[in-house]
């Protein structure tokens, strides 16, 4: 590799997919918000490379470029797939740093996967590095990487973001690798979380571990120092807020409203199907809500988008099963011919008829039993342009710190959650405006592109 870059970033995925037209093959934008996030930074930008796995088990492709900017494939082989990715990264760490909500395995084999595919994105990362470039490597498929990396280029700037919530020292001490993993973020020169309690948890767990002095967020260890801070992610404003006030999209909104019978009230769920997401929770208060009479079963639809994902892990059948155990329950004791209380749709809808839903949502629940941020909540919030919408959010989302008027929620109070959810069903819009309106100048002020250029500026003060 000859061709050396100044700024690396460094992800699971790259910010693209193959698509195949017949016989032939070429890449395609993911649309996602880390993709949105760095546009700025990294679309146009020569000095920019993206390192990260195509999607494609296997060899990695030939490098090549895409909106401007260069990107570098890394090399999954099936194994690797199960081990590194279904295994390590999403039956071990994501269960564990999600309040262990399923119990995590430990596979030793998983493990050895892990630190083999972390050293081969370091290995590429410090091979496409130009000295004393800037590196952003991103979420927990990757913390071995800041260390594996520092290793080899102490010249290098090193940044790492974490997605999801950095869990409680007492169980992230259940670990067997607790000291590998602490020690590989340690290699940062700053590790960005996405809330404060993500911040106080890592630094007690890097106390515990490695006895190393933290002062507030700053931690000395070996000759050097790691900054950690939190920075919530936020959403890209502009571009939700284009597809809310389409045409085409609002035309589309009242086709959908039309297409449930008109109802009064529209209550919706958009998630990956994920256990950490409480869909279950929700559909059990939807129910009871309907039992009770306390919610017009001829009045109100509950539609629940739940997006296919990571259907070969464990939790994930489980999950998928109890999920649609109750949409059948609900429909076949509350529904009429014709006429389902719950629309529950697995599948992945295009960003376009994401937003129509928004668009026709009286009522958005999140109430995941625990989220880093939770986006779904933020692009809602931004698509009410008129401050219409009451959005039910549980407080143990990293949203929850930042939407501070959003009707909060425990989502393990099943009572709690009836109530809150009846009286948003029942609020008017005049009611709802002041809560919204505040939540729209937090979502419009701390956007996506806020938050890299927040990171970024913060890293390049370093050293
Ligand atoms: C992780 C952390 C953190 C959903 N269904 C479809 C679809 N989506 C989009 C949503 C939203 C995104 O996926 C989901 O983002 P979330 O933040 O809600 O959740 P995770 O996937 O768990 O993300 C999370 C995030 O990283 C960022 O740091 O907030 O806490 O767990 O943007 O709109 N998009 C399309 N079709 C769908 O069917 N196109």
């Amino acid at each position: 590799m000859d061709q050396k870059w100044n700024f690396v970033v460094a992800a699971n995925r790259l910010p693209v997919r193959r698509v195949w037209e017949g016989d032939t093959a070429r890449w395609v934008p993911s649309p996602g918000g880390l993709v949105s996030a760095l546009r700025p930074v990294m679309s146009g930008n020569p000095d920019a490379v993206w390192v990260g796995w195509s999607g494609i088990p296997g060899a990695g492709a030939e490098p090549f470029e895409t909106d401007g900017f260069q990107c570098h494939p890394v090399g999954i082989s099936q194994g690797e797939i199960q081990q590194f990715y279904e295994g390590f990264s999403n039956a071990t760490l994501w269960p564990l740093f999600h309040d262990a909500l399923v119990p995590p395995e430990y596979h030793r084999t998983w493990w050895d996967a892990y630190r083999t595919v972390n050293q081969r994105y370091a290995t590429t990362v410090a091979e496409l590095s130009q000295p004393g470039a800037t590196v952003w490597i991103h979420d927990y498929h990757l913390q071995l990487v800041p260390g594996m990396l520092r290793q080899v280029r102490p010249d290098l700037r090193i940044g790492f973001f974490l997605h999801i919530p950095f869990p409680a020292r007492e169980l992230y001490i259940r670990l067997p690798w607790r000291t590998e993993i602490i020690n590989g973020l340690l290699g940062a020169d700053l590790i960005g979380l996405q809330t404060p309690l993500g911040v106080h948890n890592f630094c007690r767990s890097v106390t515990r571990i490695t006895g190393a002095k933290t002062t507030g967020k700053v931690i000395e260890h070996d000759r050097m120092t790691t900054q950690v801070e939190a920075f919530p992610i936020g959403i890209d404003v502009n571009r939700v807020v284009g597809l809310a006030t389409d045409p085409t999209v609002r035309t589309r909104a009242a086709e959908i409203r039309r297409t449930l019978g008109s109802p009064t009230t529209v209550l919706l769920g958009v998630d990956r199907l994920d256990y950490t997401k409480g869909i279950e929770v929700r559909l059990r208060a939807f129910r009871e809500l309907l039992a009770e009479g306390r919610l017009p079963v001829d009045h109100c639809v509950l539609v629940q988008i739940a997006e296919p994902s990571r259907s070969r892990v464990t939790g994930y059948t489980e999950v998928r099963q109890a999920v649609e155990q109750q949409v059948g329950d609900v429909n076949g004791n509350f529904g009429v011919m014709g006429r389902p209380v719950v629309h529950y749709l697995h599948r992945s809808h295009p960003i376009e008829e994401l937003v129509a839903m928004y668009l026709i949502a009286d009522v958005m629940l999140v109430t995941p039993l625990r989220d880093g941020m939770n986006l779904v909540a933020k692009e809602y919030v931004a698509c009410r342009t008129d401050n219409s919408g009451v959005l039910v959010l549980s407080e143990f989302t990293g949203a929850a710190q930042e939407l501070r008027t959003a009707e909060l929620i425990n989502p393990h109070d099943i009572e709690g959650l009836k109530t809150t959810m009846e009286a948003a069903a029942h609020r008017s819009d005049t009611d709802a405006e002041p809560a919204m309106r505040a939540m729209r100048r937090v979502v419009r002020t701390n956007t996506a592109q806020r938050w890299a250029e927040r990171f970024l500026t913060r890293l390049g003060k370093l050293r």
